[in-house]
């Protein structure tokens, strides 16, 4: 079994700082919270922009500023979102991958998102995997649901996508598929042969997810973005809080956490040295 790969997913575009006190926002703040949660056994850092009001955005220049806010602090993989929020146009979306990133976020389709709806339109999906390809970035395909999966198989059938690739299971989302075992070990039963995974499971499904994507021998992603609780009622006092835990739970199970470079090889990602 590979190492495990600990994708923490530091901010989102959704949550507030009303229910985070702790949620980073400045790209300062992100690169500080990277840091801590590199130093607690993330290997990857999932990174949304904000304006310094809070608000989404998906300013190429924001981007800029984080990673360079990461890059100063540590060696993690980041990966941007190209999800963004919902509501923002594809172009708009698309902005931080031309900064050619590591890694990017892929959704692999449209999906009711809480109260919105969360639009992928096929033909902006296949702009954004042409130009993740263009940039040297690796997609990772975001699945809020069943669907979705059947998508990328049919993308990999075809040859729009081709070589292992990496997919990131978002469950317990109003809207998407449930938070629940069952539902976790039909996706990892549909995957050809080859592919990595990673499980982000929405608030309460977080720890007992990534639980089972631990001895399940797939990845695991924590953090603001997904959950704001270290359990019932109590706030995490950080995305490292959430990391290292999933990190102790792992090596409780005899199962090491992966370095960043370490994850790069397990990614079919270049070394950066
Ligand atoms: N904020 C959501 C609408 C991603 O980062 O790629 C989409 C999202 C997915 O967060
Ligand atoms: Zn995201």
């Amino acid at each position: 079994m590979d190492k495990l790969i600990i994708t923490a997913a530091l901010s989102g575009a959704e949550v507030t700082r009303e229910q985070q006190p702790k949620l980073p926002i400045t790209p300062e703040e992100i690169g500080l919270a990277a840091q801590e949660c590199f130093q607690a056994g993330a290997a990857i850092v999932h990174v949304h922009a904000r304006r310094p009001d809070g608000t989404p955005t998906q300013d190429k220049e924001t981007y800029r500023q984080i990673i360079a806010a990461v890059r100063a602090r540590c060696d993690v993989i980041v990966q941007v979102s190209t999800g963004g929020a919902v509501g923002m146009t594809p172009a708009e979306r698309l902005a931080p991958v031309t900064l050619q990133p590591e890694m990017a976020t892929l959704s692999m389709g449209s999906v009711n998102f809480g109260g919105d709806v969360f639009v992928n339109h096929p033909a902006d999906m296949a702009v954004f995997l042409r130009a993740m390809q263009q940039h040297g970035v690796k997609p990772e395909l975001e699945i809020f649901d069943s669907g979705m999966l059947s998508t990328a198989l049919r993308w990999l059938q075809k040859g729009v996508l081709s070589g292992p690739q990496h997919f990131d299971f978002v469950l317990g989302l109003a809207g998407g598929m449930a938070g629940t075992p069952e539902a976790l070990m039909y996706l990892k039963s549909q995957l050809p042969a080859g592919s990595t995974w990673t499980v982000a499971g929405i608030g309460a499904a977080q720890l007992p997810l990534g639980a089972l994507a631990i001895v399940l021998g797939g990845h695991v992603r924590v953090g603001f973005e997904d959950n704001v609780y270290y359990r019932k009622g109590e706030l995490a006092s950080s995305n490292a809080q959430l990391v290292a835990r999933i990190a102790r739970l792992s090596r409780e199970l005899d199962r090491a956490v992966a370095t960043p470079d370490e994850a790069r090889n397990i990614l079919g990602l270049r070394s950066r040295r």
